[in-house]
């Protein structure tokens, strides 16, 4: 049985997306929610993970800390689930685009900060922000157009780097931005997803 620990889901953009895997993909687990900005946050993490962050997987082999390298591993441990697709292309350019995300839209991250459950007044992004957006919706664009015939999702089938990009999709939403037609339409349907809408329900019932 694996323990994901994962913190507030209004604010915690990383425990989204192993929490979006594991749902998605029908791995059981059980999940313990650590309330973030309060004095007693970092001792609490503490208590389960040794690099002081959320997401946390705690597994009978090991625990793995990092939301990319828990999807990662994920992907190992249940091959047949196909967490990334067969296709060799495809799994390079979603990697591609989760270790863009991973390491990257500081301006996004730092201007619109993920709040699940609220919808802003839409205001002008600035410049750093736009150039980040225009980034996103190019890469979600072109993966689209490449892997359509394979399905709705942005490899063609569901895969980890739709749960890579699902607090976007909700800052996106929140902030009111603007999108091509192309990311609006896949933003609307990642919004859609069950596993979305089950986050959602369960950051609205947070204090
Ligand atoms: N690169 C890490 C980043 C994780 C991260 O920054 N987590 C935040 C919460 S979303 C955290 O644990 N902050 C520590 C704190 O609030 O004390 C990952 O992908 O898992």
């Amino acid at each position: 049985m694996y323990h994901l620990v994962i913190g507030t889901k209004k604010y915690s953009s990383w425990s989204l997306r192993p929490w979006f895997v594991m749902k998605a993909f029908d791995i059981p687990f059980e999940e313990t929610v650590i309330a973030l900005r309060r004095d007693e946050t970092k001792a609490e993490i503490c208590r389960y993970s040794p690099s002081g962050q959320v997401p946390v997987l705690i597994s009978d082999e090991a625990t793995i800390t990092d939301s990319l390298a828990i999807c990662e591993y994920l992907a190992d441990r249940f091959p047949q689930k196909q967490l990334w697709p067969e296709d060799r292309l495809a799994r390079a350019i979603g990697r591609m685009m989760s270790a863009e995300m991973h390491s990257g839209f500081q301006a996004l991250r730092q201007e619109m900060p993920m709040d699940f459950t609220k919808e802003f007044a839409a205001a002008p992004p600035s410049d750093a922000v736009q150039s980040n957006i225009d980034r996103i919706s190019a890469l979600w664009s072109e993966a689209r157009n490449r892997f359509q015939a394979q399905g709705p999702w942005l490899l063609g089938r569901l895969s980890i780097v739709d749960a890579m990009y699902a607090p976007v999709v909700s800052r996106f939403r929140s902030y009111g931005v603007d999108l091509p037609e192309a990311a609006q339409e896949y933003a609307a349907r990642m919004w859609a997803h069950p596993v979305m809408q089950e986050w959602y329900q369960g950051a609205s019932l947070e204090e």
